[in-house]
Parts: structure tokens; sequence; C-alpha cells
């Protein structure tokens, strides 16, 4: 479908007849426009984040103070987890990826609302901005960990204020993504795309659509309630005037263990959709892949309080929690198995984007099972808020958000570009940043169970080995994905052209040009087959 004509207004240009520049992106209504703004303000932040983590690393390196006071300290971890969790990996892959892709793959010219979809964009910038003033405003950064936990959060005299409503604002930029996409999915799919022939990367966002909408209001009360605490002294959460520090955690958690999964299901879509283009074989089991997103939007939604088995919770209620927090281990197995399956006799061809998903597996993997350790309430009391979860959540969040949200780069890229990267570089960046990745948060389970409290500023010198391995692999780490980003940038300004199938994909976004057009398709398709039905599809790459 590349004519020339048809390339010649790609979506990355200004349309014919138009002025362009940078007004014509930033008020942009075209989902992939938005979806690129999205994807650098995202990578600029991740940069950020980054370079946060690196220096509490840093700091940590040898006990006692070495490059901070103990205060900057907890401003530094503070804002790396609140940049990394609501301004990077919950927007990451639904608001850009989502946004460039899943209205391609249903045969849609737009999402349902795309001035909508303009406006959370702008709510994200707002938000971020906001998030980033709580730095420079009041009596300095936010020092309370990303997760405002109560009593502090109420009495610290920094700028807590400002962090929490920064994340209303952006609660609302990804509700009104996820509304925009569940309504898209519904009415917009292209003759023939019926539900059973969507592809697993919409299933996954549409599982991801519900959580959104579902679940991020709580956090939205939860956070305006801290400030109404601080501002007005309500006396919702002090105990003091009447209050309970505990229904903060219940509020706060009722979101967040549910936003875990708004960030790992779309990246599960991801892999689901990469691992059968380059093992050229149908996905295996595909209704229970999209089943199983469904069902662990669904159950993830009831196992909160496995946050707080050491709160003070009664006996009953941490057995009820525990039980299904291993509930939720099901699906995720099922996803883990099928994909393994779908590789099993496949005419493998290893590529980018499929090393990052065997990574994302063996990551994901490890930190699923880790959870295990932490969702049974004997082992949890025992590893309860030491290393061992910090471990954790980063095997599951950046080995699997992280990891697909790479992979998904890799894999879109001629697509979205028109143009390819280098393709060793590329290996080779991902091999780097897998083995800085284990160095660096493999031995925080070790000092974990041997009883390293988390965001502490200073240490026993017994860890101090574990300590110092692990800042070390923070610098292989920033080593591979500062490659990664350099090889990406290079390939988008002057990588030789990429064919419109360069992997020999069978969804629909294969079918259009690379770059795609303003107005992606020339008439409306009609879908007649599955979307990892091969036959007759070539790579052309
Ligand atoms: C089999 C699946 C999983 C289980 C059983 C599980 C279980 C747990 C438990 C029980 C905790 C609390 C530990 C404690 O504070 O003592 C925890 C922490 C955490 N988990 Fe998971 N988890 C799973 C998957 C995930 C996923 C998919 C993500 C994100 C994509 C994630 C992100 C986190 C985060 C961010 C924390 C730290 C929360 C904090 O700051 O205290 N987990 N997990
Ligand atoms: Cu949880």
């Amino acid at each position: 479908m590349s004519e020339a004509a048809h390339t010649s207004v790609s979506f990355l240009r200004p349309m014919a007849g138009t002025k362009g520049g940078i007004a014509s992106w930033l008020f942009s209504t075209d989902h992939k426009r938005i979806g690129i703004m999205y994807l650098c303000g995202i990578m600029g932040f991740f940069l950020v984040g980054l370079l946060l983590g690196f220096l509490v690393r840093l700091e940590l390196i040898a006990p006692g103070p070495t490059i901070m006071d103990a205060q900057t300290y907890n401003t530094v971890f503070t804002l790396h987890g609140v940049i990394m969790i609501f301004l990077v990996v919950i927007p990451s892959i639904p608001a850009a990826f989502g946004n460039i892709i899943l209205p391609i793959q249903i045969g849609a010219e737009d999402v349902s609302f795309p001035k909508l979809n303009n406006f959370s964009f702008w709510l994200y910038v707002i938000g971020a901005l906001m998030a980033l003033s709580s730095l420079f405003t009041g009596k300095g950064g936010p020092d309370t960990g990303w997760t405002f936990y109560v009593p502090f959060s109420q009495t610290t005299s920094t700028n807590v204020s400002a962090a929490v409503l920064a994340v209303f604002v952006l609660g609302f930029s990804s509700i009104l993504t996820g509304l925009n996409f569940i309504t898209t999915i519904h009415r917009l799919r292209a003759p023939g795309m019926t539900w059973d022939r969507l592809p697993l990367f919409v299933w996954s966002l549409y599982a991801t659509g519900w959580i959104q909408v579902l679940a991020t209001p709580v956090l939205g009360i939860t956070v305006l309630l801290i400030f109404a605490e601080r501002v007005l002294g309500v006396g919702l959460f002090d105990p003091s005037r009447g209050g309970d520090p505990l229904l903060y955690q219940h509020l706060f958690w009722i979101y967040s263990h549910p936003a875990v999964y708004i960030m790992i299901l779309p990246a599960m879509g991801v892999i689901s959709d990469i691992l059968p283009v380059f093992a050229r074989k149908n996905i295996f089991g595909y209704k229970m892949i999209a089943l199983s997103s469904l069902a662990i939007a669904f159950a993830g939604s009831l196992v909160w309080a496995h946050h707080m088995f050491t709160s003070g919770m009664s006996d009953t209620a941490v057995l009820v929690f525990s039980f299904l927090t291993f509930v939720v281990a099901i699906p995720s197995a099922i996803k883990v198995f099928n994909w393994v399956s779908t590789l099993y006799k496949g005419s493998i061809r290893i590529e980018p984007p499929l090393w990052y998903a065997l990574a994302f597996i063996f990551l994901f993997s490890i930190g699923g099972l880790t959870g295990l350790v932490l969702g049974s309430a004997g082992t949890d009391i025992h590893v309860h808020d030491t290393y061992f979860v910090v471990a954790h959540f980063h095997y599951v969040i950046f080995g699997g958000l992280g990891f697909g949200l790479f992979g998904a780069m890799h894999y879109w890229f001629p697509k979205i570009f028109g143009r390819m990267y280098d393709k060793r570089t590329a290996t080779l960046a991902c091999f780097i940043t897998f083995v800085g990745f284990n160095v660096l948060y493999f031995p925080m389970f070790v000092i974990g169970m041997q009883g390293m409290p988390r965001r502490y500023y200073d240490y026993l010198p017994q860890y101090t080995t574990g300590h110092f391995i692990s800042t070390m692999g923070s610098w292989v780490l920033a080593a591979g994905i500062l490659l990664m980003f350099w090889n990406l940038w290079r390939g988008s300004r002057n990588g030789p052209a990429a064919g419109d199938n360069p992997w020999g994909g069978a969804t629909l976004e294969w079918s259009v040009s690379s770059p795609p057009p303003h107005h992606t398709f020339v008439s409306e398709p009609v879908v007649t087959k599955g979307p990892y039905d091969f036959t007759g599809v070539k790579a052309d790459g």
C-alpha cells in the first residue's frame, strides 16, 4: 500500500497545505503524533529518573555519608520513585505505543476522542511540571517515598502538597487515556476485526483501560485527602484527632496494587505480539492469553492488602489477602507457559526485539516468583520493608515493564520512523543492560534476606559487599541504556530505510507504509484472518 503519493504524507512531516511547525505537534489530534510526544516526554523523564537512581546507588557505595547528606538522600529517592512510577512506567506503553499502534492494529482512523487525547497529553505535561516544581517550591522536595504514607506525609514540612496535587492531575490523564481506548476498541474496529481476531496487544490495553478507569479515581481521592489533611487538618488519618492511618494504606493500595497491572499488562501484550512474529508461529493459547489479561485485571484488584501484612490487620484479613495474592499468580503463569510454548518448535529468527522479549520472560519470572515469597504472610514478615522488596519490584517493573518497553521500541521503530537502527549495536546494548540489571538488583535479594532495610541512608558494615556490587551493576546498566538510546537516536536520523514489513508481521500496522501517512488507511481495511496467521505474509526488510 506504499504508493509514492501515500508515503509523501508521512505523519512525521507537515500535512499538504499546512504550515507544520511545533504547534502542529503540540495541538495535534493525530494519535500517532500524540503517541510520539508521550514517548519523548517519557524517555526524557526516564533519563532523569535514571540519574536520580544512579545517585542513590552512588551514595550507598560505602557506609556513612559519601556524596550527599541524609535529607538530600530522602528527597532524591522520593523523586526517583515519583518520577519513575507516575511519569514513566504508568503512562509508558499505553500512552506512547498504545496511542501510536492501537488504532492502526484495529483498522481505525484514530481513537474515539482525538481532542480528548490531546487534552490527556497536556494534563500529563502539566502534572509533570507540577511534580518537578515540588523540588523548588515550599520548604524542599518531598521526602516521604512515593507512597506518601501518613502520618509522616501529613506532618513533614517539605513540599508534599505540590507532589500530591501533581499526582492528582496525572491521574486524570491516565483515566482519560483508558476511557478513550475502551471506547475505541468497542466502537472503531474495522469490518471483520472480531474480538477473537484482536491482536493480544489490544486485548492487554483493553484490560488496562478498565483498571485505569475504575482504580485511578481512588488514587485521586486519596491524594486529595492528604492535601486536605495538610492544609485543613481534618483528622481523617491522624489518630490524635480520631483518624486512622491504616485507612490511608487501604485507600492507597486499592489503587496502587492494580496500578502495577496498569504497568505490566501492556508489556505482556507487547511480548505476546513479538514472540509469534519471530517464531513464525501462531501464538500458543490465544484465548487463554486474552482471558488471562482480564483475569489479572480482575483478581489483581482484590489483593491490595498484601502490602499491609505487618501493618496490624486481623489474622483473617491476612489469610484472605495472602490467598487471593496466590490466585493472581495463576493467570500470570498461564501467560509465561504460553509464551514458552509459542517458541517451542518455532522457526526462530533472532532479532533485537526478540532478545528483549526473552530478557522480559526471564526477569519477569524471577520478579513474579519472588512476589510469591512476599505474598505468603509468613515469609513477608521476615523480608517486609527490606531490600528484598526493592529487588522484587525492580525485577517485575524494570525487568518486566522496562524490557517490554525497550522491546516495543525496537519492534515498532522501523514502522514509526521508516528507518532501521543498527541491529548489532541493539543486541549488544540489550546484553549489557541485561547483565548490568542482574548485577544491580540480584544482590538486593541477598542483603534483603539478611535484614538490610529499604530507604535507609546508612547501613551496618556487613552489607557493604552487597551494596558495592550493586553500585557497580548500576554503572554497567547505565552504559547499556545509554548505548541503546544513542543507537535508536542515530537510527531515527540516518538509519537505512526499512521496508513496510521488515519483520514479516501479520497485524494491520505492517500493511501500511513506514512511516504511516497522516490518514493511516486510504480505505477501510477488511480483516479476514487472525493477527498471528502468517500464511502469505512476507518480510521485506
Ligand atoms: C505474582 C505477582 C506478584 C506478587 C505475588 C506480588 C506481591 C507483592 C507483595 C506482597 C509486596 C509487598 C511487599 C512488602 O512490602 O513487604 C509487593 C511489593 C511491590 N510490588 Fe509486587 N507482586 C507481584 C507482581 C508485581 C507486579 C506485576 C508489579 C509491577 C509491575 C509489582 C510491583 C510492586 C511494587 C512497586 C512493590 C513495592 C511497593 C512498596 O513500595 O512497598 N509487583 N509485591
Ligand atoms: Cu500489591
